[in-house]
């Protein structure tokens, strides 16, 4: 375990002082923008500070592709410095205090001392998620050919077991819900029997939920391909709907963005989960083409923001039982993975503040008249204001940051991180 070197709570003080005169010059000048169109500026950055997404264990790592690593300096080696760069991330942007751990890769010799030491950072653990994508050393049995929809049933046992075991670690950490990816599928037309497959991958799972202990949720997060390049198990939300109403109510669909072919309309998917009952949250990242891990609203920032239009939409429309668990699920590769997690928790924040713009009673009467175009312009509106103000005024009063990646640089945390983490002893943990 390595010593502290979190950044200076009077550093940051230091630079939000030098910060604050812009800050406030710019909170108030959209505050009159604002009361223009009858919003309370304050009402916002209320929302703003209410929300939360977590951040995954495996993101503070520099991820890889398919053909190679590129480490960078100071990355953590085990599960106490992934904390630490959490809890970094934690004290600058103040909306990121869950950590979501990745089993094996984030077992704990002792679940005790990690919760406690999480508690002394602000952080806690959030959902729990289990791997049964890749061998471990020292595993009986392999998941070349699969693992909960395996055609072999000591298999399936085996990655039954696993869940299990993710299960027992998340109760002793505090957690209370638990996340499901499985690589199971095929890359051959013909190798694997399409229907039968799906039944057995049920089956295992009904026997997770079966022991889903008190107070938890189960969520199930569907992927259209990869690793199997011709059919996957668990491909899509109708399939993904369909196994977590088979489970019971507690199950539930977990959307990760990226996990859909290029153009598919994500917003829709959302909107139809809510409507049946069963979203259960996000793994939140971009896509171009076919990598699903690239950073939050970097690539199609409109549609992030349509997302979070039918989030705030069910949230003010009080959908009962509507609570999604919101995650970040992204790979690193070309930047400090603390400055990407931090800006993607920012484009996570801003979508969610410009979809409380919507002037949803005005929204209503234009879909009512059939008037295509200003419904969506007022979509329009809501998404091209500028609400850096907001967020960083939300982050100031949480007391974060004003300019977390501002701060991140000159701290010099990442040039400490290197000294204290040499690069010899580092782990070669990737992402799938
Ligand atoms: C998968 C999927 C899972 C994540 C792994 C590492 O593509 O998104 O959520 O646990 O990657
Ligand atoms: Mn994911
Ligand atoms: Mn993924």
């Amino acid at each position: 375990m390595a010593a502290r070197f979190e950044i200076d709570a009077g550093f940051i003080a230091e630079q939000n002082r030098r910060a604050q005169a812009w800050l406030d010059e710019d909170y108030e000048h959209l505050a009159g923008q604002l009361r223009r169109r009858k919003v309370e500026i304050e009402a916002l950055t209320a929302r703003a500070q209410a929300f939360r997404v977590a951040v995954p264990s495996w993101g503070v790592g520099t991820g890889g592709t398919r053909f190679a690593r590129f480490p960078g300096p100071g990355e953590p080696r085990d599960v106490y410095e992934k904390l630490q760069d959490c809890g970094t991330i934690l004290q600058l942007v103040r909306s990121t205090a869950a950590v979501s751990l990745h089993i094996p890769w984030d077992r704990p010799e002792d679940a005790r001392e990690l919760r406690e030491f999480a508690r002394g950072r602000g952080l806690h653990f959030e959902p729990m998620n289990s791997n049964t994508f890749q061998d471990q050393p020292a595993q009986p049995l392999s998941y070349k050919f699969g693992s909960l929809s395996h055609t072999d049933p000591a298999v399936r046992r085996q990655a039954v077991e696993h869940n299990l075991e993710c299960l027992r670690l998340g109760m002793k950490l505090g957690a209370r819900s638990h996340t499901v990816w499985v690589g199971d599928g095929g890359n051959f037309p013909g190798q694997v029997h399409l229907r039968k497959a799906l039944e057995r991958y049920l089956d295992s799972l009904r026997e997770i939920y079966r022991v889903l202990p008190e107070g938890w949720r189960l969520f199930i997060e569907h992927k259209l391909y990869e690793p199997a390049f011709y059919s996957t198990v668990l491909n899509d939300w109708g399939t993904s709907y369909h196994c977590v109403r088979e489970l019971g109510e507690r199950a539930f669909s977990l959307v990760d963005l990226g996990h859909h072919a290029p153009n598919v309309n994500i917003e829709m998917i959302v909107a139809r989960l809510i409507q049946f009952g069963k979203l259960g949250g996000f793994h939140f990242n971009d896509s171009k083409y076919g990598d699903d891990d690239l950073d939050s609203g970097s690539i199609k920032p409109f549609q992030l923001f349509l997302i979070f239009n039918e989030l705030v939409d069910a949230e003010q429309a009080r959908i009962p039982a509507f609570d999604p668990a919101y995650m970040l699920d992204q790979s690193h590769n070309v930047t400090d993975p603390i400055e990407s997690l931090m800006t993607s928790a920012g484009e996570l924040a801003r979508a969610y503040v410009q979809a409380h713009l919507v002037d949803r009673g005005r929204l209503a009467e234009h879909q009512e008249g059939n008037d295509a175009l200003l419904a969506l312009l007022s979509l329009k509106q809501a998404f091209h204001t500028d609400v850096e103000p907001i967020l960083a005024m939300a982050r100031h009063r949480a007391g974060g940051a004003i300019d977390p990646l501002g701060v991140y640089r000159s701290s010099g945390y990442r040039q400490r991180a290197a000294q204290a983490r040499p690069a010899a002893a580092r782990l070669g943990a990737g992402i799938v």
